[in-house]
Order: C-alpha cells, then structure tokens, then sequence
C-alpha cells in the first residue's frame, strides 16, 4: 500500500495510534522511513530533550514518571524514550513496577516507546534521535531518554540532550564508580535519589567533595546535586525548577544551540557513514561472498578485499 506523506499532517499529541504507526515505519530502516523522516525533520526542533541516566535500579523510571507527571499538571506534554529498558518500560518488570509506569502511560499528552539499540551498529544515536524527532514533530514539549549508565549509550544521550540528568544512589562507592564510567563529565545535574536512607547525608557530602575536586563545569553552569526521594515524591519540583533553569540558562547562553549544531553535524556524518555501510554490502555481497574462501585460505587478506571494493566505488 501506498503511503501518502500527507498523512503526517495529522501527527499530533493526541494521535497516539498514528505516532505509534509512524515510529514503527520509521524503525523498519527502508526508503519509507527515509521519506517519513525527511519530511517530519521541518516540524521538530520544538521539543526539549532531558537526558536522565545513571546506574540501574537508581530510581530513573520513578523519577521520569513523577517529572512527568509534574510537567502534565503545568500543561506540557511528554514523550519518554526508555533506552534498552531494564525494567518498567519493557514490560518484563515486576509488577510493581509495571502498574507503576502505566499508571502514565496511559494519560492524554504522554507517549511512552522502549527501544532497544544494544548491540546494533551505530545504533543509539540514529534510531533514538529518529523516533525523537517523530515525537517532536508530533507536538510534544519534552523528550525524556532514559538509560541505564552503564556502557556507552548514556554519553550518547548527553549528546543529543539539551539537559542531562545523573542519576546516583546512596551506596557506597557510587559516586567514584559515575566517575569512573565518565558519568561526572556529562552531567548538566546530579540527583541523589533514594536519599531517604540513612545514608544519604554521608553520600551527597562524599559526592560535593568529589565534584569539587574535580572541578566539573559545563560551560559555566555549575552542574549542582538535588536530593530526591522519588518513591515519595519529594523533591521532584525542585528537580524540574532545575531543569528549567538549565534550559533558560543553556539557551541564553548559546551553549544548547551550539550543541544541537554539533550534533546535527554529527547525525549527518552517522546517516553517511551508516548509508554508504548499506550500499556498499549490499553491491558487493556476492564478491565478498565468493572471495571468503580465498580470504579464509589466507591467499587474499581482509585489507586487500576491501581496498579492492573501495577502490571500485564510483561517486
Ligand atoms: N527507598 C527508595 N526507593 C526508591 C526510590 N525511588 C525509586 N525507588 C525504588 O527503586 C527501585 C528501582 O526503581 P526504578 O525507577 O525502576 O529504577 P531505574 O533506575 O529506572 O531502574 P533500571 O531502569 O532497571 O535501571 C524500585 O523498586 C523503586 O520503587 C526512593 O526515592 N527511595
Ligand atoms: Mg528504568
């Protein structure tokens, strides 16, 4: 069937099926998407992105509901893109936690999606960034990502985010092992969730002294740490005052729209790079096909293969 681009008039907040739709058009990879996302990139730029990562089981997904559920009672719209879930958003939770983020999910001007990038190539940026910019186009005032801290996904988010949001637990230790994987540089504001344990005085003096030293800075703005209890909901319109405060602070200054060019620069660069991946296997699969067994008797190396189909690439 035909699909006529005309139908991305009526992307809205409140048409949750055809967003639904669209996402998964735009997530099948063919020319389809390509046309949709062409077209739907004029709309976006709207939306505000917050990134919220930090190690897992912090309290990401409770915090994201109840910031969402803040910004809905100011009459904003959210869009959450959960990225490579390890609980609420996949479905595969407890049931706590599941019950917990339906309880929004389902709301007008809410739109949750889950995506999984672990593992694909190149994957984050352009897969999440493309269903961020359907959910823009749709109208929505903010994109919430959430990632677990772990890998490499979470500085990826803090490209694409205008504010980035670290997550840290009272344990013992946290604070040195976000140092560790790079979670410090990227934060634009530290949250200190679960600080209704008793250990939480101990940890946020421990996490001031660390950020101190180290002298962390986006900028000029002083990435500060919030005190949250996000199962309780205290602390969260402290947390979104924050976030506003960064976004008047980042626009003022320049420093969201320089990040949002070089990020573009670098999107440019992903699809290039990610296209010419595609057509060059794709023209050369039968060569490669029919060389492999040269390559693998060691008559042929990898190197010369390649340099042979890269030479013959005609622009
Ligand atoms: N004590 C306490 N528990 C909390 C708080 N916030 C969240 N939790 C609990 O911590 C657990 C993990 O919360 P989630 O919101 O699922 O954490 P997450 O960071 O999204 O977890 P992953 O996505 O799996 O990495 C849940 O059982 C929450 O109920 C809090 O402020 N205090
Ligand atoms: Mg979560």
């Amino acid at each position: 069937m035909k699909f006529d681009t005309k139908i991305l008039n009526k992307l809205s907040v409140g048409n949750k099926k055809l967003t639904a739709r669209i996402i998964s058009l735009v997530e099948s990879e063919n020319d389809l998407a390509i046309d949709i996302l062409k077209e739907i990139f004029k709309k976006s730029g709207n939306a505000y992105r917050i990134g919220i990562t930090g190690p897992p089981g912090a309290g990401k997904s409770t915090l994201t509901n109840q910031i969402t559920k803040l910004l809905l009672s100011q009459n904003k719209s959210v869009a959450i893109i959960a990225v490579d879930p390890t609980s609420p958003f996949s479905g595969g939770a407890l049931l706590g936690d599941r019950v917990r983020m339906n309880d929004i999910g389902m709301l007008d001007n809410v739109y949750i999606r889950s995506i999984a990038t672990r593992g694909s190539l190149g994957g984050l940026s352009t897969k999440t960034i493309d269903i961020a910019d359907v959910l823009d186009a749709a109208g929505f005032d903010f994109v919430i990502f959430e990632t677990v801290g772990v890998g490499q996904s979470e500085l990826d988010i803090a490209k694409i985010a205008d504010t980035t949001i670290v997550t840290l637990v009272p344990e013992s230790g946290d604070s040195i092992q976000a140092m560790k994987a790079g979670l410090m540089e990227i934060a634009d504001i530290f949250v200190l969730n679960k600080s209704d344990r008793p250990e939480a005085d101990k940890a946020f003096n421990s996490l001031q002294t660390t950020l101190h030293l180290q002298n962390v800075s986006q900028n000029n703005w002083n990435p500060p740490i919030l005190k949250t209890k996000a199962l309780l909901n205290e602390g969260v319109t402290e947390l979104v005052e924050k976030i506003i405060e960064h976004r008047n602070f980042c626009f003022e200054n320049i420093t969201c729209a320089k990040k949002r060019k070089e990020y573009l620069k670098e999107r440019i660069i992903d699809i290039i790079e990610l296209t010419l991946r595609k057509r060059i296997v794709a023209s050369n699969s039968q060569l490669i096909d029919t060389s492999i067994l040269d390559v693998n008797s060691r008559e042929l190396s990898p190197y010369s293969l390649a340099e042979k189909i890269l030479n013959n690439i005609k622009f």
